[in-house]
Formats: C-alpha cells, sequence, structure tokens
C-alpha cells in the first residue's frame, strides 16, 4: 500500500498521559464524565479542570469525538472519543464503529491545530476488543486518514503492554508489504 501514511505513524510502549505530542485522545465513554483505565489515567492526570470542560460536552456517540484542552498534562489537547463494546455488536460493525473513532479523533486533532497526536488501544479493556483485531483496525484506518490528510505529522501508538506493542508492529509491517 502507498506508505505516505505509515511512514508518519510510530509504536511506543508507555503511559499516554506522560506523552509530549499536541493531543493525546482519550477512550472515554459515552457520558464523557471519567471512568477506568486509561480515562480514569488522564482525568487523574489533567486535574478537575478537564472534567469541568467534560461536562460542557453533553456526551459524545460512539465513533464521535470531541477536543478539549490538556489542563495539567504536558499535551494541549485531550480529543475524547468512544470505541464499540464489542459483544455489543457483529464484528464487522465493531470493526467500522473503531475505525471511526480513530479517524474521527485524528480529524478533530487536526482541526483543533494539532500537528501530533497519541492514541492509546481503543477499546482493548473495558470494552472487550480483540487485541491483534484491534490493533490491525487501529493501523489501517490511521494510514488511509493520513495519505489523505497531510496536517498530522506523527501518530504515536501508546501501547500499554509488549505484547500490545508488538500487535501494532506486527499491524504495520503487514500494510508495509502489500
Ligand atoms: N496509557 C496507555 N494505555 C493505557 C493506559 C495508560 N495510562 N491505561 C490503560 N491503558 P480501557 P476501553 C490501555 O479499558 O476498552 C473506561 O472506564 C489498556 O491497557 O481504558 O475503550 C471508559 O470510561 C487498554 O489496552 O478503554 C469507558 O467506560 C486500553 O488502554 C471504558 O473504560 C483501553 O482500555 C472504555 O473502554
Amino acid at each position: 500500500m502507498n506508505t505516505a501514511g505509515l511512514s508518519r505513524m510510530e509504536v511506543v510502549e508507555g503511559d499516554i498521559t506522560a506523552e509530549t505530542t499536541d493531543a493525546i485522545v482519550n477512550a472515554a465513554n459515552e457520558t464523557l464524565l471519567g471512568g477506568g483505565g486509561v480515562d480514569g489515567a488522564i482525568h487523574r492526570a489533567a486535574g478537575p479542570g478537564l472534567l469541568e470542560a467534560c461536562r460542557e460536552l453533553d456526551g459524545c456517540l460512539p465513533g464521535q469525538a470531541k477536543v478539549t484542552g490538556g489542563f495539567e498534562l504536558a499535551a494541549r489537547w485531550v480529543v475524547h472519543t468512544v470505541g464499540p463494546i464489542y459483544d455489543a455488536l457483529s464484528p464487522e460493525d465493531a470493526d467500522r464503529l473503531l475505525g471511526a473513532a480513530y479517524v474521527n479523533a485524528l480529524l478533530a486533532a487536526a482541526e483543533a491545530g494539532a500537528r501530533s497526536v497519541s492514541f492509546p488501544a481503543i477499546s482493548t479493556g473495558a470494552y472487550g476488543f480483540p487485541q491483534d483485531r484491534a490493533a490491525r483496525v487501529a493501523v489501517l484506518s490511521v494510514a488511509r486518514a493520513l495519505e489523505m490528510d497531510d496536517r498530522i505529522e506523527l501518530v504515536r501508538f501508546v501501547c500499554f503492554s509488549p505484547e500490545q506493542a508488538q500487535l501494532h508492529q506486527a499491524a504495520m509491517d503487514a500494510l508495509r508489504k502489500l
């Protein structure tokens, strides 16, 4: 496949709350009023201003994205998106919604003015998406979106385990060979 998108993507292992990209993406729920997992970690690190800002947003539908400031985070913006609950849908619909969450978060970050964006592995914790399938959808949807939009210079997949990082790296390697 055209590697213009892939060349602007990288995989790291770490805690997304420490990221210094312009924006970080939050895997939130429809209320946008906080939760566990990466959502809880981002709210703790950003401080109470983030929850106040989220209260103004009136929630978010799965696959959509909304932007706030980063408050006490190094990142200037937090892009809140909501992934699919894997067992609530057919696998194909779950894939489509997960892809939409990545693409709409990326477009919302670019609209806000971000040039670099970090993503967690959306839906792969509480929402039960299989890690390998989610990594393939994440990498493919971001690569396609980057090919069509040159505002974003860097997308970083911030993985929370060596296995998750390896799956994202393998998905990128597989796309490069197509
Ligand atoms: N940095 C990077 N990745 C992380 C971090 C971190 N600090 N903490 C967890 N992860 P989850 P979901 C990884 O459950 O599946 C929340 O309660 C984690 O290992 O956070 O989209 C929301 O409010 C996993 O691979 O998000 C929703 O109710 C990935 O982040 C619900 O969970 C996503 O796991 C959303 O579920």
